[in-house]
């Protein structure tokens, strides 16, 4: 018997108004049946946030210490159910169980982060202007938010968003995305274990169409916190624009490595196969280009190219795959779409380029690693976000073109940089338009207690991740305490 899950609200699992479900099976194997989920609607949205809404004060009222206290005991609940909890998310999303381990590890670093957070929620404290008066900032939660979460971390950017916020004070309605529900129902199921009143956070599963929709355009929600297209991201930004809500985007990528003809190729050939082939490329930190100095462009170009030969793809569960499935039929294409575009622009496909069939694959979504070389820098599959496992080779004649290239995408999420030299290394930190650049070492990796965010059209300027996403999931207040017994005027008196 399959698991029927039910939406989370006000600390029971609740059957959705509709009563219309969806199934969740395994992008490796489609025999797989990981759970039967409800496609909710506007009005389980509704109840969702008039939950969040009652439990707000008590919630807010708590110490923040408190709260983090219940954080750390969450956390200890993900140490505990690490290994069941990466099984279900790669069951549910394909990558490989390696990967999802370090995907709940990186919830666990986040829960641990948020339960010392818990206690430095700083302000600022000034001088004023006026004698026997001072000014300090203060930090204070804001009411529900929303959380719209992709893919591709299951439980890891869930985490991202609901440790702080809770921590903060807030209280929340997630809607997990379709295709990796499992994975939430398991890290809230931990959350509520270790003690967050009934009410705090809800879950409603379903379609960004019904449930996002409702979600952005509820007058209840104080802000919408969204990872996943720079498309769907401009429609929220539009929503909560008009409602001035607070808004925070994480969006596409289109990240490049840039190896220098100094660099260590050994390394840099470490780098570019994890960054472009890890998760299936389905990271918005995926290396999606390699960008390469033409005198060792084509030593790097035979390098990768015999090595992604090699990797072993297939089922996530099997601990010798080191690449799992697309993560459904629908990114599968849009991957072989791009394929195909890549070969009518004019790029020659030097490896891969098809699915995989036969026994060990006609039950998944897999295809194989692809690379594409002489690919020049205006070509579609060298500008706009694939998230897949296909790297373009750009060979570029010195530095200034390679940061050229690198920058000449409408993202900015991130960067890497092969060279020894250690002032190229610093001029590219300065020029290159990303929100993370690495120096030897590949686009993927962020680490939990570090700003994590893009430029351009990989964001609208907040930070998940670290001190920052406080201040995301916070509002200032600034106080001035006057102790003179007089009436002073700021500007006025000192005029
Ligand atoms: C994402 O793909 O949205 O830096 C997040 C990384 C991971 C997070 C990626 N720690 O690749």
């Amino acid at each position: 018997m399959s698991k029927q899950y039910q939406n989370f609200i006000n600390g029971k699992y609740v059957a959705s108004g509709s009563g219309k479900t969806y199934e969740n099976r395994n992008p490796a194997d489609q025999d797989d049946l990981v759970g039967v989920f409800p496609l909710s609607g506007p009005e389980d949205v509704s109840a969702a946030v008039a939950a969040a809404k009652a439990a707000y004060p008590a919630w807010r009222a708590l110490p923040a210490q408190a709260r983090g206290d219940i954080m750390r005991k969450a956390t200890e609940i993900l140490v505990r159910n690490k290994e069941e909890y990466a099984r279900l998310e790669t069951r549910e999303m394909g990558k490989v169980l390696k990967e999802t381990r370090g995907d709940v590890q990186e919830a666990v670093d986040t829960g641990f982060y948020a339960a010392g957070e818990s206690r430095r929620l700083w302000g600022t404290v000034a001088p004023s202007e006026m004698p026997d008066k001072m000014c300090y900032v203060t930090r204070q939660p804001m009411g529900v938010w929303g959380m719209i979460c992709p893919w591709n971390f299951p439980m890891a950017i869930p985490s991202w968003k609901l440790f702080p916020a809770l921590t903060c004070g807030n209280t929340a309605v997630i809607k997990p995305a379709t295709l990796t529900p499992a994975s939430v129902d398991a890290f809230v199921g931990a959350l509520h274990e270790a003690g967050v009143p009934d009410g705090v956070v809800n879950v409603v599963y379903g379609s960004g169409s019904e449930v996002g929709e409702a979600l952005i355009g509820h007058p209840d929600i104080c802000g919408i916190s969204f990872t996943g297209s720079s498309e769907v991201g401009r429609r929220i930004a539009e929503v909560t624009g008009k409602s001035l809500k607070r808004c925070s985007l994480e969006l596409g990528g289109k990240n490049a490595q840039l190896v220098m003809n100094d660099a260590d190729l050994e390394l840099a050939l470490e780098g570019v196969l994890w960054g472009a082939f890890g998760t299936t490329g389905q990271r918005c930190t995926a290396t999606s280009r390699l960008i390469v100095e033409e005198g060792v462009h084509d030593r790097m170009l035979e390098m990768v190219v015999d090595r992604a030969a090699k990797l072993k793809v297939g089922n996530g569960l099997d601990e010798s795959v080191e690449m799992g499935p697309c993560v459904s039929d629908g990114q599968r294409e849009t991957v072989h779409g791009y394929v195909e575009i890549g070969k009518k622009e004019g790029a020659k496909l030097v490896l891969g380029g098809e699915k995989l069939t036969g026994d060990d694959y006609d039950r998944g979504f897999f295809y194989r690693p692809t690379v594409f070389a002489d690919v020049s820098p205006a070509m579609r599959i060298a500008v706009e976000e694939i998230f897949g496992p296909v790297l373009s080779v750009i060979k570029v004649r010195d530095f200034e073109e390679g940061i050229a290239v690198l920058n000449g995408t409408r993202y900015g999420l991130s960067s890497a940089v092969y060279t020894k030299d250690v002032n190229r290394a610093m001029k590219a930190i300065e020029l290159i338009e990303a929100g993370i650049t690495y120096i030897n070492a590949p686009t993927i990796g962020a680490e939990c207690h570090m700003p994590f965010g893009g430029v351009k059209d990989t964001g609208n300027g907040h930070r998940e991740g670290g001190w920052t996403a406080y201040e995301i999931f916070s509002e200032q207040k600034t106080v001035y305490i006057d102790y003179s017994g007089g009436l002073q005027r700021a500007q006025i008196d000192n005029a």
